[in-house]
This record gives C-alpha cells, sequence and structure tokens, in this order.
C-alpha cells in the first residue's frame, strides 16, 4: 500500500446532491436521503435525495411531457447534434471537477478519470452527436401497387439503470445514442456512485437540454429502481448491473406495459494465452481484472509456457501500487464498498480454501478503507468457485490447458459470455478461437481496447442488446412503415 503523504488530494466541490426532475435539482417526496461512502475511508461523503415511487412518477411525467410535446423529439438531428457538441466541451472542461467525484464516491484513479474515463464520456457524446442527423429509413417498392417507406422514430421514454463500476462511462454509453434518437429519459444511478450522473444533469442544462429530456433519480434499486422498470408509461429500459437484477428487470417489463429491454450483465470472462505468446506481453494483458465486467478473470495458460507466466507475473505484481486514487502512483484504488469488499475477501478465502495456490495478494490492505490487494492464484480447477462465480475485484485465477480445443471448450463453459481475449501470434489460432467463443467481444492480443465505434454487450446470460456503435443508437429507435397507393404505375 502506498504512503499517501505525498498525495496531492484534488477533493471535489459536491454541489448537486438532489433529484434532478424536469429541469430543477429537487428534494425527495419523502425528504429521506442515503449515505453515499468515500470508499478511500469508508466515511460518509454527501447525503443524496432517496427518489421512491413518488419521485419516478414525476420524473416520468416529465420525460412523458418531454416527449409528447416538447422540442426534443422534434427538432431536426443536426439542431440535436449540436446541442449534444456543447454538453460534450461542458464535460471536457469539467474534466478535474468529474474525475475527483468518481475517485471519492467510486474509488476510480483520478489520472485515468481525467485520461480516459471523462475525456471517453464526451468522445461517446461527440460520436452520437455526429449520428443524430444520420438517421433514415429505408423506401420500399412493394410487391403489388403500393409503395412504402420507413422512418426511424425515437422509442419513447426510456429507464437507463446503471452500475457503480464506470459511473461517467455508463451514464454516456446510455444517455448519448438515447439523446441522439430524440428520445426523454430517467437515469438512475447505482445507490454506490450518485454523485457524477447529477453533475451531468446540471451540464446538459447548461448546455440547453430542454427539461424534462434528462432527469436524474437518485436512489435504491428496488425501491426506484424497480418503480422505473415497472412503469406503465416507460417505452424502455435499458440496464448494466447483475444477472440477477436483470432477471427482476425482465419480470417487471413483463407483468407492466412490456416495456423493450436490453441488459448488460455479468461475465466470467477469459482469456486465452498460448505458448508462442511474447511472456511479457502476455503478462501485461492478464493484469487486467478488476472492477469491470469484461474483466479477464479465467486466464487459461497452455503448459508450455505456464511455468515462465506464472514467474513472470510474480515479477511484475513487486510494481504493483494500491494506493488512494489521486496519487499518481497508484494502480490499483479502493473496492467501491464495504459489500463488494467483503465478497472479494470472501472469494480469494474460497480459493484458498479449494485448494488453489495463492501466488500474490490475498489480503486486505491499509488501516483504513476498502483496499484489497491484487491476487493471483495458481493451479486453479474449473469447479472451483473463483473460477465459476463473478468476483468483480483484481483477483485472477490462472488454469493450464494442454490443445486449443480443450481451451475453447472450458472457456465456452460457463453461464456467461460477455468478453474474451488471446493471445497468440498464429494468426490461424486466433481467428478460430475468435469464431469458436460465444461471447459480444473478443479480443486478439490486447485486451479491454474499447471504443465509441465498437459495439459491446452479451452472449448468454450476460444479456442481450449493443451498448456502443451505430447498434445501440438503434436501440433506441423504432421503425413505422407508411405505405401509399400508386396508381397506373407501369412498373
Ligand atoms: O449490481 P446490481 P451491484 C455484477 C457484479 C457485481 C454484482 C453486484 O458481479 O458484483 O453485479 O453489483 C439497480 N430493480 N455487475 O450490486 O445490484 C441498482 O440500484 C431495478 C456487473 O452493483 O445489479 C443499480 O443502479 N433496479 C456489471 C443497478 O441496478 C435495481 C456492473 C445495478 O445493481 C434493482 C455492475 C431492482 N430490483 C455489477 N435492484 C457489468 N456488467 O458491468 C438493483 N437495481
Amino acid at each position: 500500500m502506498a504512503d499517501h503523504s505525498e498525495t496531492h488530494v484534488k477533493m471535489p466541490n459536491i454541489k448537486f446532491t438532489k433529484l434532478f426532475i424536469n429541469g430543477e435539482f429537487v428534494d425527495s417526496i419523502s425528504g429521506k436521503t442515503f449515505e453515499t461512502i468515500d470508499p478511500r475511508t469508508g466515511e460518509v461523503l454527501a447525503r443524496v435525495a432517496e427518489g421512491g415511487k413518488e419521485d419516478v412518477d414525476l420524473a416520468v411525467k416529465a420525460a412523458r411531457n418531454a416527449f409528447d410535446h416538447g422540442p426534443w423529439p422534434r427538432m431536426s438531428g443536426a439542431q440535436r447534434g449540436r446541442i449534444m457538441m456543447k454538453f460534450a466541451d461542458l464535460v471536457d472542461q469539467n474534466v478535474e471537477e468529474l474525475a475527483a467525484l468518481d475517485a471519492v464516491d467510486a474509488g476510480k484513479l483520478y489520472h485515468w478519470g481525467t485520461m480516459v474515463d471523462i475525456p471517453d464520456s464526451s468522445a461517446t457524446l461527440r460520436y452520437y452527436a455526429g449520428a443524430a442527423d444520420k438517421i433514415h429509413g429505408a423506401t420500399l417498392k412493394m410487391s403489388r401497387e403500393f409503395q412504402a417507406y420507413t422512418l426511424r422514430e425515437p422509442i419513447g421514454v426510456v429507464g437507463h439503470i446503471t452500475p457503480w463500476n464506470f459511473p461517467s462511462n455508463m451514464f454516456f454509453t446510455k444517455v448519448a445514442p438515447a439523446l441522439a434518437a430524440g428520445c426523454t429519459m430517467i437515469v438512475k444511478p447505482a445507490e454506490q456512485t450518485p454523485l457524477s450522473a447529477l453533475y451531468y444533469a446540471h451540464l446538459a442544462k447548461l448546455a440547453c437540454i430542454p427539461d424534462g429530456v434528462i432527469n436524474v433519480v437518485t436512489g435504491f434499486g428496488p425501491t426506484a429502481g424497480a418503480a422505473i422498470s415497472s412503469h406503465m408509461d416507460v417505452d424502455k429500459i435499458s440496464f448494466t448491473g447483475s444477472t440477477e437484477v436483470g432477471r427482476k428487470i425482465m419480470q417487471a417489463a413483463a407483468v407492466s406495459n412490456l416495456k423493450v429491454v436490453s441488459l448488460e450483465l455479468g461475465g466470467k470472462s477469459p482469456l486465452i494465452i498460448l505458448d508462442d505468446a511474447d511472456v511479457d506481453k502476455a503478462a501485461d494483458l492478464a493484469i487486467s481484472a478488476g472492477e469491470i465486467c469484461v474483466a479477464g478473470s479465467r486466464v487459461f495458460v497452455q503448459e508450455g509456457i505456464y511455468d515462465k507466466l506464472v514467474k513472470k507475473l510474480a515479477e511484475k505484481a513487486k510494481d504493483w501500487v494500491v494506493g488512494d486514487p489521486f496519487d499518481p502512483r497508484a494502480r490499483y484504488g479502493p473496492q467501491v464498498d464495504k459489500r463488494q469488499y467483503d465478497k472479494i475477501l470472501s472469494h480469494i478465502e474460497s480459493g484458498k480454501s479449494e485448494g488453489a495456490t495463492l501466488l500474490t495478494g490475498g489480503k486486505p490492505c491499509g488501516n483504513k478503507g476498502y483496499y484489497i490487494e491484487p491476487t493471483i492464484f495458481t493451479e486453479v480447477k474449473d469447479h472451483m468457485r473463483i473460477a465459476r462465480e463473478e468476483i468483480f475485484g483484481p483477483v485472477m485465477s490462472l488454469m493450464k490447458f494442454k490443445t486449443t480445443e480443450e481451451a475453447i471448450q472450458r472457456a465456452n463453459s460457463t453461464i456467461y459470455g460477455l468478453a474474451a481475449g488471446i493471445v497468440t501470434k498464429d494468426l490461424d489460432t486466433a481467428n478460430t478461437v475468435s469464431r469458436s467463443i460465444r461471447a459480444g467481444i473478443i479480443w486478439i492480443n490486447c485486451y479491454f481496447a474499447f471504443d465509441g465505434d465498437c459495439p459491446y454487450g452479451g452472449y448468454k446470460m450476460s444479456g442481450f442488446g449493443r451498448d456502443l456503435g451505430m447498434e445501440a443508437l438503434e436501440k433506441y429507435l423504432v421503425t413505422k412503415s407508411v405505405a401509399t397507393p400508386i396508381y397506373n404505375s407501369p412498373w
């Protein structure tokens, strides 16, 4: 654990803690608030308005009104795009404040936030701003004396329910394509990390996004989240989070108004390292496990390179600095909250008791906050809990294999299918593995390579629907066909 004495802490000014409904920051109707905790210390960072069903009703009413009568869906795509560009500029102008908010609320690394998370968020906005005036349907020559055309219309009022692992990126991954499509929306950020979403609501207002288009209701899943997913006037839910809650959201949609659902859920992503891989590079790629849904938490290593890789990882582990997210030397910050911290530690204990070999880490560190040493287990067997369940923390499991066929079979032997990686110099093998793994994104000789233009999402119980790319825009559009007769057509 790094010594924090030299750390220059850029404590953000927490200005926004109320619900954002119809363009105003308001208290919850019940007057209730909840604590958001600083994972660096375990202490209360701020009290935030706790939205409940009545608040969701108000937010949906505002979004419905903005959709049915407001300017946003009726503007030209070019106009929406211009406003979204302004929103993106405001995000960039506040990059330090936003990265600091995510650092104290979510434990995200500050320097990573300023260099990657926040710039990627504004880039996502600009990507979809550019798409807003390129939404069009087709002209259809029908088989009889008719012609038709299709209109691509916004789907309506959208509920976005997001997790805590990437508070800023998740916000824009959901909000940006929905804005471009002309939708209005209610965002419910995770209860662990509500602060940056409220700041984004403020910036949206400054960018002149009309009132009611973006509403943010902070609060808990079983109350605020459930009220959104079972609401009769919400047309679509876009959710990222656990498979368990994804199931509840589908059920709520089914028994309410059959709203359209897209789900990005858990993963247990395999990284397959073949004998011909460069050991140094393979070790760097393997060290990608962490609080990300696509973490390469099952690392399959071919037997010829296994011992060399274990040695290399043990060497590299000496340079891993766990520390305060504001410390530029820190590579790992704290876990988001006590529950996640306890969950990760319990997985580490299960790894030890089920007989995996602990190579590095394996225990908490620091004298306050939710810090855990990055942990590597070797000799992990497929039946062990650490190999089967999503851990969502800095825990890597190394498993040995003999043939590529065996690696493919074991990699696919999971209920999830979010991401996978392969490290090899052999293009034929890389292509074979890519086509054989059932996962939404495959990385060859790289890992965690995301881009606004590159869709991602799940196979199997990792969900359905894609975020990012032009495919995500489609989720927020619905097709209408319009047919007219053509009399006396020679064709
Ligand atoms: O997710 P939850 P949590 C996985 C990961 C992690 C686990 C739990 O395995 O350890 O999920 O994380 C809202 N109706 N992922 O507890 O509970 C909740 O308030 C409607 C994978 O954070 O699914 C929050 O806003 N909404 C993942 C959001 O759902 C409900 C990212 C996510 O919470 C609700 C995060 C309900 N009944 C966790 N209950 C990924 N794929 O990236 C909760 N919520």
